[in-house]
């Protein structure tokens, strides 16, 4: 890539970001991330976070397996918190809390690659966009499971309430979101949707995904 992603771009690879870790699955991750990226998931996210994670060699591997689907799949594949990971391994972009590294300091330790950030207000996502912020991650929108320390659910009105802030940003709505919600998260403002659970706990992850591509397709085009 040359030159950081154009805001058109980014809010396209953002319509349906799967975010998962070997936690979240019951069965090999990479069998979720096949089948995702079958029903034409948009973005993958390599969370490996929470009890019983992988360490070491053994998460470096799963980053690399995944990393190697999206290539295939020509769909950018993102690590959270984890910047030498992504660095390492030279991934196409790092996700970002308020708890991790300023978000400055990503931007100018990986250059060009895509940065999320996750906002819970309008300061902070000003202050993430001043920092070189190329999305917003904005929820939990609704109450989430898949999160130990998930601050309160906001709902969709964070959404309208930043757009009506002046924000414009890329952004993408998380936390809880099923696919009856997803007209509701678009409609308020959010340019795509991130999920874990409604898609790695799906019976089948390639049917989940194309379920929910077709309400954000239908959604994109104000229908
Ligand atoms: N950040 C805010 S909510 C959340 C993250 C990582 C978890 C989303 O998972 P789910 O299962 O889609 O609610
Ligand atoms: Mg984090």
């Amino acid at each position: 890539m040359t030159g950081r992603v154009a805001p058109e771009m980014m809010r396209r690879h953002l319509r349906m970001y799967l975010v998962l870790g070997s936690v979240n699955c019951s069965v090999e991750p990479s069998l979720v991330v096949q089948e995702a990226l079958a029903g034409g998931a948009t973005m993958v996210q390599f969370r490996e976070k929470g009890q019983g994670a992988l360490t070491g060699e053994p998460m470096i591997r799963l980053a690399r397996r995944i990393q190697e689907q999206c290539r295939q799949a020509r769909v950018p594949f993102i690590v959270n918190d984890d910047v030498e990971l992504a660095l390492k391994l030279d991934a196409d972009g790092v996700h970002i809390g308020q708890d991790d590294e300023s978000a400055a300091s990503v931007r100018e330790r990986i250059g060009n690659r895509m940065l999320g950030v996750s906002a819970h207000t309008v300061e902070e996502a000003r202050r993430a966009i001043l920092h070189g912020a190329d999305y917003l991650g904005i929820g939990p929108i609704y109450p989430t499971r898949s999160k130990d320390d998930a601050k309160a659910a906001q709902g969709p009105a964070i959404l309208r309430e930043l757009r009506e802030a002046g924000i414009r940003l890329p952004i993408v709505g998380i936390g809880g979101i099923t696919v009856d919600r997803v007209e509701e998260v678009i409609g308020a403002g959010a340019d795509g949707i991130a999920v874990i659970s409604a898609v790695t706990g799906a019976a089948s992850a390639q049917e989940a995904v194309e379920t929910f591509m077709g309400k954000i397709r239908r959604g994109a085009e104000g229908i």
